[in-house]
């Protein structure tokens, strides 16, 4: 008998900094959702799509649950991570391999208890001493409810094929949602934009907090190209010194490897404009966030 085809959401989520970005993009095979080595990266749920032969797979990337930080934006993000659970066919918890901290178990115990849930042991890689790492996993076997736990490494792409195997089992019986060669249902000026802020990321070491965003300010295709100007928004002179940096050439790092990137996702010629400018107490104003859609 010819097996029916399959299609669900599946919520990757976990706390700040396990690698939930990393893996939808590896698992996807396209970088859709921005990383990087600091916690509270992800700002807005994206979602990845896999289709192949069998099922198509909706991920839905969430931002790290924050318990530390916790202003007007951390809330919200929070809620909204909460918000999604209960729809979706899939949880995969995310966790870091060796560790189940206290911020891993108050997610554990907010996810929905009706939803099937993976949990994903993350970076294995950096755990040498394997035997550790068994008992570890049969430690969170006994103590939590998973149905399946898996051991991966995002970043190297290592037993990925497990998860792809095994997700398809457990989505409903349903016809593809989106079109076969759709990658991310956000448009390209969303990730135009989160380009950005990942080269901010990247290029600002511990120097500035997290209090700058970016807004798109005009995005056009002309026939071979994409023009493209955006707004750096920081909350202090200091920080608009720090972005531009000596004679420009922070400023002009950041645009060049977001044009690259952007040019990669895009498979066009894209033009981009910077300007650094300050709004001041953009994070706590909700209407500013109102306006951001976050
Ligand atoms: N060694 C190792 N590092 C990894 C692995 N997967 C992800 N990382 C690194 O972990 C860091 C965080 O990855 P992200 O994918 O941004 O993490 P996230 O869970 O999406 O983080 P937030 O969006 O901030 O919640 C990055 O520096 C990744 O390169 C892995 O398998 N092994
Ligand atoms: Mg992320």
């Amino acid at each position: 008998m010819e097996q029916s085809y399959r299609c669900g959401f599946v919520a990757l989520v976990g706390r700040p900094n396990v690698g939930k970005s990393t893996l939808m993009n590896h698992l996807i095979g396209q970088k859709v959702s921005i990383t990087s080595k600091k916690a509270q990266t992800t700002r807005h749920k994206v979602n990845g799509v896999y289709t192949s032969e069998i099922a198509q797979i909706i991920f839905v990337d969430t931002p790290g649950f924050q318990m530390k930080h916790l202003n007007p934006m951390n809330e919200r993000l929070n809620q909204n991570v909460l918000d999604t659970m209960p729809s979706v066919d899939v949880v995969v918890l995310v966790i870091e391999a060796g560790k189940f901290t206290e911020e891993d178990l108050v997610i554990y115990e907010r996810l929905p208890a009706n939803v099937p849930i993976i949990c994903v042991v993350n970076k294995f890689d950096k755990i040498k001493n394997k035997a550790l790492l068994e008992l570890f996993i049969s430690h969170i076997e006994k103590k939590y409810q998973f149905k399946h736990i898996i051991t991966v490494s995002a970043k190297h792409g290592h037993h990925l094929n497990d998860l792809m195997d095994l997700i398809p089992t457990m989505l409903p019986e349903s016809p593809a949602l989106y079109p076969e060669d759709m990658l991310t249902d956000k448009s390209s000026r969303f990730l135009a934009s989160e380009i950005i802020r990942e080269k901010i990321f990247r290029y600002l070491g511990e120097e500035l907090p997290y209090s700058v965003n970016v807004e798109i300010k005009h995005f056009t295709e002309e026939e071979n190209l994409y023009r493209i100007y955006a707004s750096i928004l920081t909350e202090r002179d200091g920080q608009k010194g720090i972005l531009i940096g000596k004679k420009g050439e922070k400023l002009k790092k950041i645009g060049t490897d977001a044009r690259k990137d952007m040019e990669h996702l895009f498979d066009k010629k894209v033009y981009l404009k910077l300007v650094v400018k300050v709004k001041t107490g953009w994070s706590s104003d909700i209407r500013f966030l109102n306006d951001l859609g976050m």
